[in-house]
C-alpha cells in the first residue's frame, strides 16, 4: 500500500517531538548480554514507590471480591486500569531502555499489576514467550520481549513472593526444572528494597517463590516489544482510554485497526523519538526522497552489539 506524506504535515509532527530518554550505559548492556537481567536499586524514590502502591490498592479495591492479604490477584493491561500506571507507558525512567532494543517500532506487550499475599500460587519456571517455537529461535541474538519491573514492597529474603531467575539461562532453550519448583543450580532470588527496578530479557527462566510472610508482595511489569509482535493482553486499546494519553504513550500501545499497520505504521507515528545524541529524526546520509516511515533507523542495541564485539559486523 502506498501513502503519500505532505512534507508540511511530516514538519509539523516533527515540532512536537520528543528526544528519545536514556537508555543502556555499556556496562548495563553487558550484563543484560551475560546475565540476562540488570537490578536497579533505588530508582524510585519513596515518594514514588507510595504514588505506584497507591495505584495498585486504588486497582484492587475496584475488585469487590479483593480482600488485602488474602486475594491473590493478578491484572492485566495495568495500563489501562489506573492512570498512574499508565504514565509508565513512556516514562522517562525506564522507556529509553526499551526504545534501545525496538527504537521506532516500540510496542507495549503487555502490562500487569502482581499482589501475592501468604500462601498463594506462584508461578513454576518458564521463560516469557512461546513455549513450543520461542521467540529465541528467530531471534536468537536480540530479546523480542524486554520487562521491566518495578518492586513496591521490601523484599529482603526468600519465601516473600520473590522473583528467581536463573542467570545466563536467557541462551537455553531448555531447563530441567520447566514446570516445577524445584530449585536450579545458581538460580537467584531478588531480595530488593522498595523502590528498585529490573529490565530482564524475556528469555530468561524465572520463577516465584512462595510467600511464606505477612507481607503482601506488590509490583508491577510493563514489557515491551516490536510493534509486530502480538500484544499478550488485548488486541485494542479503548478508544476513549487512548484519547488521554500523550502522543507517544498512544503509539507505544500500538492499538491498529488494519493489520499492515503493525509491521508499517503510518506517517504519523514517526518519529516515535529523535535520536539522543543529535536531535535528529533520521541516520545520516539517507536520501530525502525517502519518506520518513519508510527509512530504516540504527537501533542503539545495533550499535551497543557492535561495541561490545569491538567492531561492525
Ligand atoms: O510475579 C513475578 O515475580 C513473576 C511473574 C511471571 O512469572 C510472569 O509474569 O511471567
Amino acid at each position: 500500500m502506498q501513502r503519500s506524506e505532505p512534507a508540511a504535515e511530516v514538519s509539523a509532527t516533527m515540532s512536537a517531538c520528543r528526544v528519545a530518554p536514556p537508555g543502556f550505559s555499556r556496562e548495563q548492556w553487558q550484563e543484560l548480554s551475560e546475565r540476562g537481567i540488570v537490578i536497579l536499586d533505588d530508582a524510585l524514590t519513596p515518594d514514588e514507590v507510595a504514588r505506584y502502591r497507591d495505584a495498585v490498592d486504588r486497582v484492587c479495591a475496584r475488585n469487590p471480591d479483593y480482600v488485602e492479604g488474602k486475594t491473590d490477584y493478578r491484572v492485566s493491561n495495568a495500563v489501562e486500569a489506573d492512570p498512574a500506571i499508565a504514565e509508565l507507558i513512556d516514562h522517562p525512567r525506564h522507556v529509553g531502555y526499551a526504545y534501545d532494543l525496538y527504537g521506532e517500532m516500540l510496542k507495549v506487550i503487555r502490562s500487569d499489576i502482581f499482589v501475592r499475599p501468604r500462601d498463594t500460587d506462584s508461578n513454576l519456571w518458564h521463560p516469557d514467550s512461546p513455549r513450543a517455537v520461542p521467540y529465541r529461535v528467530f531471534a536468537p541474538e536480540l530479546p523480542l520481549r524486554l520487562s521491566i519491573g518495578y518492586w513496591l514492597t521490601d523484599l529482603p529474603r526468600a519465601q516473600m513472593g520473590n522473583f528467581v531467575y536463573l542467570p545466563g539461562s536467557h541462551r537455553d532453550q531448555c531447563l530441567d526444572g520447566y514446570y516445577s519448583h524445584e530449585p536450579a543450580p545458581g538460580e537467584e532470588i531478588l531480595r530488593v528494597r522498595a523502590g528498585a527496578m529490573t529490565i530482564y530479557d524475556g528469555n530468561l527462566w524465572h520463577r516465584v517463590e512462595p510467600n511464606r510472610t505477612g507481607v503482601v508482595r506488590k509490583n508491577i511489569f510493563i514489557a515491551y516489544c516490536p510493534s509486530w509482535v502480538c500484544a499478550g493482553d488485548r488486541l485494542l486499546s479503548d478508544p476513549a482510554w487512548l484519547a488521554t494519553l500523550n502522543r507517544e504513550q498512544r503509539i507505544i500501545m500500538r492499538s491498529y485497526a488494519h493489520p499492515h499497520d503493525y509491521t508499517n505504521p503510518a506517517a504519523d507515528d514517526f518519529p516515535l523519538f529523535l535520536e539522543r545524541e543529535t536531535g535528529a529524526d533520521t541516520d545520516a546520509g539517507v536520501p530525502e526522497r525517502i519518506p520518513l516511515r519508510l527509512r530504516k533507523r540504527r537501533t542503539a542495541a545495533e550499535r551497543l552489539n557492535a561495541d561490545v564485539r569491538g567492531g561492525e559486523r
